[in-house]
């Protein structure tokens, strides 16, 4: 794993608090399925990861926008015993051990895995032994599970974009191709890569709509060399398995298609990263717009979306909303 940086690109001096907020946002999301509490958890750790001085106590991190009184007296309780009740409770916990390894599972959620546990099904062996209850996607996270769980260098990554690009622009030279995710945000590994495509003739009201699908098509059989099981494969999103030779891991691959109009609505979505996301949109609504992965819209006196702002850069969203513009390598929150 490579360290959590702050935005002034220093080392994480808080990261024992982030690493055991994390695992507790795990919990929540895989195990409680509390959505609420998964996304307060992210957001106190991504808080105390942007922090440039070590927090040294409880009552000091309740300053901070986003740690209330639960989480500043977890941190009491850590930086005073070195560890959580609650987390010490979890590890031992059968169920919750069971869940945490099943969602693990590209293509399982937590809603599948309460269904697999409540069959008696825990362990990656039960799974083998039981693949007539996964789908198409779980028995591809099943089959690649070792893999999917290392990291991408970033040097791969890279790798894999320019035969992407090369190969796309074989096709058509108007291509656009940007990889997304943490990526584009600087990281030097990543879970999986994100590409976005899009072409100056796909446009959101072209008639041809219908025949986009060829196009997403024409692209993944240009990358024949490259992807080696499609998990998914729809008219402008298709999600896959790639390697770049026998000697590296298999990697999840998306490619998405999008329009030509929101573009960079797509790319700034997906580049992330989502508590960044989150921040930016909350920013956009103080600021009278909508923002999401399609468009930038005001919205009007009556509280109703208007028309969608037409958008030819990522800089121009963060201006139209007033937002000091931050390159992707700031978006690490
Ligand atoms: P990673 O793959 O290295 O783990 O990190 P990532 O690239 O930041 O995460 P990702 O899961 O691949 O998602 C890519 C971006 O998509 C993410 O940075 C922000 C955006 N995004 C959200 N919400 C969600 C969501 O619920 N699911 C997915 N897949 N992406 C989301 O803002
Ligand atoms: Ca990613
Ligand atoms: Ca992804």
């Amino acid at each position: 794993m490579s360290k959590r940086k702050n935005p002034s690109g220093n080392e994480n001096l808080n990261k024992d608090f982030c690493d055991f907020l994390m695992e507790l946002a795990d919990y929540e999301k895989n195990v409680s399925r509390n959505i609420h509490k998964f996304n307060a958890y992210k957001k106190a750790a991504s808080v105390l990861a942007s922090q440039s001085k070590r927090i040294e106590s409880g009552e000091e991190a309740k300053k901070l926008n986003g740690i209330g009184e639960k989480i500043s007296k977890k941190i009491d309780e850590f930086l005073h015993t070195g560890k959580l009740r609650k987390l010490e409770n979890i590890h031992q916990d059968e169920n919750a051990q069971a869940l945490s390894l099943l969602t693990r599972v590209s293509g399982i959620g937590p809603v599948k895995a309460a269904d697999l546990l409540n069959m008696g099904i825990k362990t990656l062996e039960d799974l083998r032994n039981n693949k007539n209850q996964l789908n198409h996607h779980q028995l591809i996270g099943l089959k690649y599970f070792e893999d999917f769980e290392k990291k991408i260098p970033r040097s791969e990554i890279h790798e894999i974009e320019t035969i992407i690009t090369s190969e796309i622009r074989n096709l058509d030279p108007r291509y656009t191709i940007t990889i997304c995710g943490s990526y584009r945000r600087g990281k030097l590994e990543s879970g999986d890569i994100d590409a976005l495509i899009t072409h100056p003739s796909f446009k959101l009201d072209n008639e041809k709509r219908k025949d986009h699908n060829k196009l997403l098509k024409s692209i993944v059989t240009a990358l024949n060399d490259l992807i080696t099981d499609t998990i998914s494969m729809g008219d402008t999103k298709f999600m896959g398995v790639c390697r770049l030779s026998n000697e590296h891991p298999f990697r999840r691959l998306d490619i998405r298609l999008i329009p030509n109009e929101q573009y960079y609505c797509a790319v700034l979505y997906f580049t992330g990263s989502d508590v960044f996301n989150k921040e930016m949109r909350t920013h956009a609504l103080e600021n009278g717009f909508t923002l999401n992965e399609y468009s930038l819209r005001p919205i009007g006196v009556t509280g109703v979306p208007g028309e969608e702002v037409q958008i030819t850069s990522e800089e121009e969203i963060f201006d139209y909303i007033n937002y000091p513009y931050k390159k992707p390598e700031e978006r690490n929150m």
